[in-house]
Formats: C-alpha cells, structure tokens, sequence
C-alpha cells in the first residue's frame, strides 16, 4: 500500500513526502489528487522533521499571548507531541473513533489549535464554533451534527449544561478550564497523564474533516462539509498567491475561530508554507490593543475585515511604528475604496482584497504584485474559474451584472465544499448547471477584475458576518412585544451593513417608551442567539409590505433602507 500523502515516482520506484512544490500543483490540478492525505502528518510532521534538520527558521508555529504577560510558543514538534497526547486524549478517554464529530467551541487559546490538530490525527470531524453560541445554539448544533463530544472554555460550558440531557449522541465533555466540574474530563488533566505514542490516522483526502455551519436566508444553519484535502491543500495557491508566506513570516488573523477565516488564515495556509501563526487572545476588540500589538510583535503579515480596519483608520496611525508589518490582507465583507486609501496613507501599506466564503474558500484576490483596482475584489485565485452568470447559466460578457458562480469541471473540484450534510436540496440549490452560486451578484471588468454588488439573497454580511435573517426574526418573535418582524440589511459607515428589524408591535406593547423597548428587543435576542447577530437598528411599523399571498417583502423594505427604489 501507498503511504498516506506520498507520491509513488514510478522511475525510482520510491515514495517520497508530498512537497510544497507538490501541494501547489495538486491545488492547480497539475498532478492528482494523492488517494490519502491527513494535514497533520503530511504538512505539520514535514515541518516538525525540518526543524530537525534546521532547514526551517527557529521561529514559532504558534506563537500565542493574552496581553496580560502570558506566552504561549509551540515549536512544530511540541505541536506534534502535544497534539499525539491530544489525539490519545480524545480516542481513549473519551472514547471517540474515526468518523465522529467533536464540536470544538474554544476562544482564541492554544488549545483550539491543538484540539483541532488532534481531530486530523485521530480522524475525527471537528465542528468549529464561535463563543457567543448560546444554548439554544448549542443544542441546535449538537443535534443537527450529532456530535459524539464537545470541547468547550468556560465562556460555553453553561449553555453546553443546560441543554447536554437533550443531545443523545453526546457522550463526552470535555473542557478547558482550570476548574473541575462533575461529568467533565479535564483536557489539561488527560494531556498531562497521555501517551506521547499515536499514529496519524491515514485519511483519504476527500473523507470528512470539518463542518462549518453557515447561515442562508431561510431556515437554520446548513453545515457545510469539507475534507482533508478542500481545506488542507486547496487553500495553498491562497498562501502564495494572497498571503505570499514564507516560512520566515509571522501571520495575523483576527478572526474568530468559529470561522473558516480562522482555518485560512490562522491554520492550514501558513503552516502549509510553515509561517508562525500569532495569536492574540483579544476577548474583545480594541483598537488600542491591536496596534500596540503590531508595534510590539514581529508580524509581517495581517488578515482581518474590513471593518476592523475601518474602525483603525479612525485612529491617528502614523503615531504607531508597526514592528515588521509588510503585507495587509482583508476579506469577509467588502472593502470600501476610502478605508484602503485612509490604510494606504497612514501606513504605506496596500491593503489587499480577498473574496470567498465558506464554501468555497478564497475564489478571488487583490494578490502581492497584482494592481490594485479600489473597490474591487480582484482576479479569481487560481485554479477557480469565476464567472458571471445569468438565470440560465449563462456566462455573462464583462459590464454585465449577475450571478457570482465558480464553474465546475466534470468531476466536484476537491477544493470545494463536499456538500451540506444531511441537506440534498440545499446542496442541489445552489448548482446551476455547471456552476456552483456563491448567491452573491457582482461585475467582471474587462480586465477581469470582479465587483461585488450585494447578496442575491436576504443574507445580511455585517462586520464579516453572514446572518440569516429567519434567525434572527425567530429571536425577536419569542418576545411577547413582537407580532410580526422582518429583518434585513441597513447601511452603516463602520460595519458596511448592519441588522435591522422592522417590528409590529402587540397591543400592551404599543404605549411603551420605544428607546426602552429596542433595548429590551435587543438585549433578548443576545440571550436568544449568539449576540453579534442582535439587530442594531430597530423600527416600529404598523404594518409590514406583503405579497398577495401574504409573504413579506424583505426586498421592499431593504431597497428602501439603501435608498434604492
Ligand atoms: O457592539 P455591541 O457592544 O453592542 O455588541 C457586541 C458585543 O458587545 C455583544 N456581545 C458579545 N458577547 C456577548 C455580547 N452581549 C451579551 N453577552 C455576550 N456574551 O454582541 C455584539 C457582538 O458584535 P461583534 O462580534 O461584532 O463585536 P465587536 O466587539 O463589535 O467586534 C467587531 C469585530 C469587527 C472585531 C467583529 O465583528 C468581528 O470579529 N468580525 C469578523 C467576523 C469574521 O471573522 N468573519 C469571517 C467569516 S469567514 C469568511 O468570511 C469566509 C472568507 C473566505
């Protein structure tokens, strides 16, 4: 048999570790797909093996700190022992076996890093998931994946608690925190007592990794299923075309790790090109925290939305020195022209666009070297071919707006999204024909450059958020004031958009003070649903515009909200 990740050359007769060299023609579709790959051992354990051999910088793979003095610095190889320990933890203590899905729900702390790495080495599915989950959240996820174990902090163990007696599947809970606490195992505990000894599960490279659920405009959350080889080999062109990291770099990310973002930018694309992923643990934003942090720290390379820049410029950059930063990247939300030139002119940096989502992964970049057209989200990244289509699936000629879709060969590409789990309809609706709708209708230039427009759909994107806006008209219908509710997008100058409801009020509700009652509106949909989804605009109507049939009519109240007739 072949190893896993190895490429057999016929002429030497040898198998030989699957290179970088290797991975960037995989992902460009130049070389086959290797029947098995498991990131941990064919990417992380090569650059744990060329620390050894000093052919890799001394810097970190993680380098994690709080602020409060505390450091975290993880070699590749203490990554490797540590995360064998790990694997052990979640195949002997709690029982796990290949194919079962753990729903990892960690802040930004090492230990996410090392759960996840874990899940690969043992062939587990891990479900990343942000922590403003609440338990209504939790249950709903817990269910719908039927995940066998949750790893979560202190900031989700209560809401895993309340709700844990109705999740059948779930046989383990294990916790990071520094307190013991009945039915829990101690993940510090097990590590500590865990064999270093595990060998790295030969996964095949399109079996199951990991689900990201994803909202839509209607209903809950679909997850979105990708394999080892989607995420692990097809985000590589993305490190060199986007990121250009070498393995001196020291990369960024802001996101949260409930994202994909976080899996790009803080996980699989630096470690492919073995950079050091820096980690600030940040429980909440602050601009001041941030670019002191870029003052203080090596970082050569920064990934965040849009909205966190715009919220930087507000600030008198040039009194910051940034240590070694060179490459600025965004993504998750669009880029308003204004910020990147503000960005430009206090620190010298261009700031490039990427475009994708979580399905897809990054489709199209303003990449190092490339023209910068503001406004624009750039060129598709090879090896995506993406185009403009019409209801058809047609494509369109440049000028013309439409559908964004990624053409599909033949064959599903393995660097896209496997399917929606347990969801054949949603998975069929968003093919038309040969492509895949990322829902989202934009422009290609005649250079080929393309423009967003906006969503096909009700999704909302705020601040690098996708919300459903049924999510939140859920929420908001559990409150006794709310009759009728329809929530879409509304423009606002540091978020790009934000979430607005529109709100019928119930007769003992009417006379109430309104200032009072949105922030009773606002305050139950943080406990109802992960907070960043509350409604920061909220306005009370009589009515509601509806169809003859009685279906609201999102798109009348979003067009006016825009200004748009
Ligand atoms: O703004 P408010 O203070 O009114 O409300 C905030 C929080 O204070 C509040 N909250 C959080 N936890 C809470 C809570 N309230 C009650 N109880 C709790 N436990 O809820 C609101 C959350 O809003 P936020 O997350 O936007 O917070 P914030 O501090 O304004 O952060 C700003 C950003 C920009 C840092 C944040 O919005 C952010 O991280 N956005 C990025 C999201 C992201 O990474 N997206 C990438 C998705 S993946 C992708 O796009 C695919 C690309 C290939």
């Amino acid at each position: 048999t072949r190893p896993a990740g190895r490429f057999f050359h016929i002429v030497s007769g040898l198998c030989a570790p699957l290179t970088l060299a290797d991975f960037e023609a995989i992902n460009l579709c130049k070389r086959p797909l290797p029947e098995n790959f498991n990131f941990a051992g064919d990417v992380l354990d090569q650059w744990s093996q060329k620390e050894k051999t000093g052919e890799r910088p001394a810097n970190p793979a993680l380098w994690w700190v709080n602020g409060k003095g505390d450091e975290v610095k993880w070699s590749f190889g203490e990554l490797g022992s540590l995360s064998r320990k790990a694997a052990n933890v979640l195949t002997k203590s709690c029982g796990l076996e290949r194919g079962d899905r753990v729903a990892v729900v960690l802040p930004r702390i090492p230990e996410w890093w090392l759960v996840n790495v874990a899940c690969m080495r043992a062939g587990l599915v891990f479900i990343p998931g942000t922590t403003q989950l609440t338990a209504k959240d939790m249950l709903y996820r817990l269910q719908a994946s039927k995940a066998k174990c949750v790893v979560a902090s202190e900031e989700v163990i209560p809401a895993v608690e309340a709700i844990a007696s109705e999740c059948p599947h779930l046989k383990a809970k294990l916790q990071v925190s520094p307190h013991s606490r009945q039915g829990w195992l101690s993940l510090q505990e097990l590590l500590q007592a865990a064999s270093e000894e595990h060998s790295c599960v030969e996964t095949a490279s399109q079996e199951p990794m990991v689900i990201y659920f994803t909202s839509g405009t209607t209903g809950s959350p679909k997850m979105a299923l990708h394999s080892h080889s989607s995420i692990g080999i097809g985000f590589t062109i993305t490190g060199r075309y986007l990121l250009d990291l070498k393995s001196s770099d020291v990369i960024w990310s802001t996101s949260d790790t409930g994202w994909i973002k976080a899996a790009l930018c803080a996980f699989f694309t630096p470690w492919l090109y073995g950079a050091c992923v820096f980690v600030h643990r940040m429980s909440q934003f602050d601009t001041d925290i941030f670019l002191d942090t870029l003052s203080t720290y090596p970082i050569t390379t920064l990934c965040s939305t849009p909205t966190v820049y715009r919220m930087l410029v507000q600030k008198d950059l040039k009194r910051y020195k940034f240590k070694k930063l060179q490459h600025c990247v965004t993504g998750g939300e669009p880029l308003n022209p204004e910020v990147l030139e503000q960005w430009k002119t206090q620190t010298g940096l261009d700031l490039h666009e990427a475009y994708g989502q979580t399905e897809t992964g990054v489709i199209c970049a303003s990449g190092r070297g490339d023209k910068i057209k503001p406004g624009s989200m750039g060129k598709p990244v090879p090896p995506q071919d993406v185009q403009i289509i019409d209801e058809n699936g047609h494509t369109l000629p440049p000028g013309k707006e439409g559908d964004i879709a990624v053409r599909l060969t033949s064959t599903r590409p393995f660097y896209l999204f496997s399917k929606y789990e347990d969801n054949p309809e949603k998975t069929a609706a968003v093919m038309r024909g040969n492509f895949y709708l990322t829902g989202d209708r934009g422009v290609m230039d005649s250079d080929g450059y393309f423009w967003f427009v906006g969503r096909a759909d009700d999704v909302i994107i705020t601040s690098g958020y996708r919300i459903g806006p049924f999510e939140v008209e859920n929420a908001l219908m559990e409150h006794p004031a709310v009759v009728e509710t329809a929530v879409v997008s509304s423009p606002d100058p540091v978020r790009g958009e934000v979430v607005k409801a529109f709100v019928v009020l119930s007769a003992p509700f009417k006379s109430s003070y309104p200032e009072e009652l949105i922030l009773e509106l606002q305050a139950h949909v943080k406990k109802s649903t992960a907070p960043y989804k509350y409604p920061r605009k909220v306005e009370f109507v009589q009515q509601l515009p509806k169809t003859p049939t009685g279906k609201i009519k999102r798109d009348l109240l979003r067009d006016r909200e825009w200004g748009r007739t």
